[in-house]
């Protein structure tokens, strides 16, 4: 259906909250139709922060990019609050990156995500499960967009396992 998210986790148990979040989607509805790697990647941006755990997914839904976006902040909200309890703040961060070829750009949300294209962590695991699939505003694969990043941060390919 072309529509892909991305996830990423940096703190506490990053697969138990990567795998609570794909529960919570499927949960909403929101079926998971592929799943790239787990890819372990060094922090972009403030560098007091642990290692990420990123992966994205192919998802069909009948939502919305509105709803759909709903339904992740709703899903940010609950793993956030068990979070809190525990381990302090943000461990979950699911954004939208595609909807088909939709061009979104609203005060709430903005698709494609504006960083996808500096972003290894996010063109990797894209380039696994979508490498033909074409940037609506930039006009390029995922695979051509990683070959032009100039993302150098490491990002590597690990063996854990999605749900
Ligand atoms: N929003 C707008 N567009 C979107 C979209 N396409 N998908 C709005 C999801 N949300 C979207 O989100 C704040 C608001 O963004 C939402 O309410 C929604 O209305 P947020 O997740 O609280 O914050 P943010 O703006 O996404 O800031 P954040 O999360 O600090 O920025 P990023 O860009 O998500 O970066 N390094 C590695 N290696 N791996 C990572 O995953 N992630 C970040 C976070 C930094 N460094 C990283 C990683
Ligand atoms: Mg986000």
């Amino acid at each position: 259906m072309e529509i892909y998210l991305s996830l990423g986790s940096n703190m506490g148990d990053r697969m138990v909250y990567l795998n609570e979040a794909i529960k919570e989607l499927a949960a909403a509805d929101v079926t998971i139709v592929e799943e790239s790697s787990v890819y372990e990647t060094a922090p972009l941006g403030p560098q007091d922060q642990g290692w990420y755990l990123n992966a994205v997914l192919e998802v069909a839904t009948s939502d919305s990019p509105s709803d759909l976006l709903a339904k992740i902040l709703e899903i940010e909200r609950l793993l956030g609050r068990i979070r809190k309890q525990r381990w302090g703040e943000r461990c979950i961060d699911i954004d939208i990156l595609y909807y088909q070829q939709k061009i979104i750009d609203s005060q709430a949300l903005v698709v494609p995500h504006p960083e996808i294209a500096n972003r290894k962590f996010v063109l990797t695991p894209m380039v696994e499960i979508a490498p033909w699939f074409t940037h609506p505003v930039r006009k390029r694969t995922q695979t051509e967009l990683l070959a032009m990043c100039s993302d150098h941060l490491d990002c590597r390919r690990t063996e854990y396992q999605l749900l």
